[in-house]
């Protein structure tokens, strides 16, 4: 008995000793639109859509707008929860339902920094590495200016990768993914401020 609970124990802390719990949050399908149609999600989070309402309703992945990250659920009349759609890389990604044409959605995954010194931080691009044929491309500006910067010079698999700020002040970082020529919209933008 005793053993038993030191186990219950042990498996508890590990599961609290974890990065930030995803959360699962949901969309709701409309007679005819998603609510909320713009969804701002941190990595890792999962979303699902609910069809409560009469009306049918098939959301999907927009299908000729690239998007690495794709699903397709159909949706009938009160069809309840979807199964859901586990957001780990940063990025904006489109969807829209099959049978209204006017229904459309993204989802935006935002990234997180974590400062190393003054001028550096190690930015997160994904929950883990990106598979196989698919790669992380952060970019960054100084808060003010126009022209973003490709950090690195290219794209990445690593889940994160190091900017160092070329001058003090704020600056923004945003990412996307890519799978090949297909690519995400790019995430919010985040801002660092140098100390
Ligand atoms: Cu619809």
């Amino acid at each position: 008995m005793f053993r038993r609970a030191l186990i219950g124990a042990a498996l508890f802390s590990l599961v609290l000793a974890g990065p930030a719990m995803a959360a699962t949050s949901t969309v709701t399908a409309s007679d005819d639109f998603f609510s909320p149609s713009s969804k701002s999600v941190p990595l890792g989070d999962r979303v699902n859509w609910t069809n409560p309402a009469a009306g049918s309703h098939r959301h999907t992945s927009t299908a000729n707008v690239s998007n690495p990250v794709k699903w397709n659920f159909n949706m009938p009349d009160g069809s309840g929860v979807s199964p859901t759609v586990t957001f780990g890389h940063v990025g904006s990604f489109a969807y829209h339902c099959d049978v209204h044409a006017s229904m459309k959605g993204s989802v935006s995954v935002r990234m997180s920094a974590t400062r190393i010194d003054a001028n550096s931080w190690t930015v997160r691009a994904g929950s883990s590495s990106a598979p196989a044929g698919f790669a992380h491309r952060l970019q960054f500006r100084k808060k003010g200016t126009t022209a973003w910067t490709t950090l690195g010079g290219g794209t990445f698999t690593a889940a994160t990768r190091r900017f160092d700020a070329p001058s003090a002040g704020t600056w923004q970082l945003h990412g996307r993914y890519e799978k090949g020529g297909t690519v995400s919209g790019y995430s919010p933008s985040l801002e660092v401020v140098t100390q």
